[in-house]
């Protein structure tokens, strides 16, 4: 498929989406928003894609929502409907992905691009990357995600800081708080995001798959109820081939060949 506002690569079991605005920090508009999540699609659906990496073209990951464009329509579309029928589709997209996304944090992720970085599995920043939950700013609450995913991530007295204070949060600062799993010298930031993915494309897709079903549903379950789903899934990993050649390598003290299935 032909996009106008991403960039869309497969290579070598990775498939790389970069939102690519860069004169506006790759803020998103309509079609940002549809784009990336028709990837999303396209990378679940490619049997050949076992990872996949976001990042953003230039010098942010994504300043959020465009503004200049939303409010051109404002009279048109509330706030609610526009999140309904653009970034929602996009997260649902991304959780239900079983497969994992590397978050490529290049730069400045605010508001509802912040929202779309959360979505993400996991998350390397460059050095010199901020994040801003720029939504009281501009009088809003956050949006986007960023109300379940954060204070899950982070607790809630540090989510609702920077959700009321709208500061700068350095990707220091964020690797502290496990907002990020890792902070690289800017200018490694593609060769080891792409490093780490070619690791993850080469592991047991089927069964990350399912530790992100389990992980992301057990937010919102008993223990007992964990236990069970956990039971449930692990029968669905255990009769994979790769468990099979897992096994077998370990007994053969040699590596395994995954092929995700
Ligand atoms: C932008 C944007 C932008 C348009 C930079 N839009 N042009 C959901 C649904 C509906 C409605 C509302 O909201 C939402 C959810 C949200 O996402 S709300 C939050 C929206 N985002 C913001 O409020 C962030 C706005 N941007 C900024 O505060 C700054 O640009 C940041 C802090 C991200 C970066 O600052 P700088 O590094 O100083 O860059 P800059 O401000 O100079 O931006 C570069 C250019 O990009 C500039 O254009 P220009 O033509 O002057 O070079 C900006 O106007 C443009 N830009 N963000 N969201």
């Amino acid at each position: 498929m032909e996009y106008e506002t991403i960039l869309f690569d497969i290579a070598d079991g990775v498939a790389t989406i970069t939102l690519n605005r860069p004169a506006k920090l790759n803020a998103f508009n309509d079609k940002l928003i549809a784009e990336t999540t028709q990837a999303f699609k396209e990378a679940g659906r490619n049997n050949d894609v076992r990872c996949v990496v976001l990042t953003g073209a230039g010098r942010g990951f994504s300043s959020g929502q465009d503004l200049s464009d939303f409010k051109e329509r404002v009279d048109e579309i509330s706030i609610g409907d526009h999140l309904r029928h653009g970034y929602h589709r996009l997260v649902h997209q991304m959780v239900a992905l079983e497969k994992p996304i590397i978050g490529a944090i290049n730069g400045v992720a605010a508001g509802a691009g912040l929202g779309v970085a959360l979505a993400a599995d996991i998350r390397v920043a460059a050095h010199d990357a901020v994040f801003i939950l720029a939504f009281s700013r501009i009088g809003l609450i956050p949006d986007s995600g960023v109300n379940w995913f954060l204070p899950r991530l982070i607790g809630y007295a540090r989510a609702y800081e920077m959700a009321v204070m709208a500061d700068r949060v350095p990707a220091t600062k964020a690797l502290e708080w496990g907002l990020v799993n890792r902070v690289v010298p800017a200018e490694q930031l593609p060769e080891i995001t792409a490093a780490w993915a070619r690791q993850l494309a080469d592991g047991p897709t089927l069964a990350f798959g399912l530790t992100k079903r389990a992980m992301l549903r057990g937010f919102d379950q008993t223990i007992a109820e964990a236990l069970e789903y956990e039971a449930y899934l692990q029968d669905v990993a255990g009769g994979s081939a790769d468990n099979r050649e897992g096994v077998t390598a370990f007994l053969e003290k040699r590596p395994p060949q995954f092929t995700g299935h």
